[in-house]
């Protein structure tokens, strides 16, 4: 737990946010700024600051990531029409929040 860490605040509640979804390992809600008609965060309780920073360790709470996104991607009604998974990584890549997050995009109109 980093003391500043936004991510960290909503995880523990500090922050009121709607979670769609959580468990002991990971918490959706949201994005405030979406991107797509469905953008959802899907963020691990513990804090690591990026994919940079991952450890054996962390492999169980990655794959639980990507679980409870494509539950998600059904949830939300766009596992069938197709959604991108993205981790951001560090400034160059995009990242603004360091607390370790994987973006759900979906949601538009199929051609
Ligand atoms: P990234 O660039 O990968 O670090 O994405 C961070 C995302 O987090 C960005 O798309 C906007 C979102 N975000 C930032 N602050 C908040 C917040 O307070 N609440 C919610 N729901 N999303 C936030």
């Amino acid at each position: 737990m980093t003391e500043d860490c936004l991510f960290c605040k909503i995880v523990k509640g500090e922050i009121p946010s709607e979670f769609l979804y959580e468990d002991d390992m990971c918490v959706v809600f949201r994005d405030i700024n979406p991107h797509a008609p469905v953008h959802l965060l899907i963020v691990p309780r513990q804090h690591i600051r990026s994919i940079n920073d991952l450890t054996e360790a962390d492999a169980e709470i990655v794959a639980k990531m990507h679980m409870v996104a494509r539950d998600m991607a059904k949830k939300e009604g766009v596992d069938t029409s197709g959604y991108k998974l993205l981790f951001n990584v560090e400034k160059g890549g995009g990242q603004v929040i360091f607390h370790l997050h994987l973006h759900l995009l979906g949601g538009w109109e199929e051609k």
